[in-house]
């Protein structure tokens, strides 16, 4: 496997209305998108740090899985997400460790990444991403 870097930081929020203004005009940062992942039940808001991005999280729905998150721990960091090369490949591997995948195979996520994420139990209690830009 090769990881490249923190793609970025999940941050569930109860409302990207509320959050973003911490993030702009305490840390000085800037809101470069926002986007609803309808299949994710979120809308997101990105931030640049560096090469790293921060994405924070509101759900649209409470069945969700950033409902859900909000619900039983409330606001907070939700997931890591590593940059990969050969995302397919790595899920291979990784099954074939034993860890538990939420998805088999890669699907779409914000920005048009492929994305993948592993299963907090097999993590050490980080939900944890992995991305590739696809070619
Ligand atoms: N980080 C760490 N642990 C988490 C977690 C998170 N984000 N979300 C759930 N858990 C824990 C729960 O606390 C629970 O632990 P206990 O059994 O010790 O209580 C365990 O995982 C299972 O939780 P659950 O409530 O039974 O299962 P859920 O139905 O909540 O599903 C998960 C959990 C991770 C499988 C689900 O949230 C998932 O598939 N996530 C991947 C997709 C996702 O998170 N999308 C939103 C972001 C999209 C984007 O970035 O664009």
């Amino acid at each position: 496997m090769k990881l490249t870097h923190i793609e970025h930081l999940g941050i569930a929020v109860k409302s990207l209305e509320d959050a973003i203004p911490f993030y702009e005009n305490v840390l000085g940062l800037k809101c470069y998108a926002v986007e609803e992942v309808a299949e994710q039940k979120v809308k997101t808001a990105f931030f640049m740090v560096g090469q790293t991005k921060i994405e924070l999280l509101e759900s649209t729905d409470p069945e969700g899985p950033v409902g859900k998150f909000i619900e039983k721990k409330g606001e907070g960091i939700h997931h890591l997400a590593f940059a990969v090369e050969g995302l397919q490949d790595s899920l291979n591997i990784l099954a074939e460790k034993g860890i538990n995948l939420i998805d088999k195979s890669p699907r779409k996520g914000a920005e048009g990444l492929n994305i993948a994420f592993l299963h907090p139990k097999s993590t050490f209690g980080v939900l944890t991403e992995l991305c590739e830009k696809p070619n």
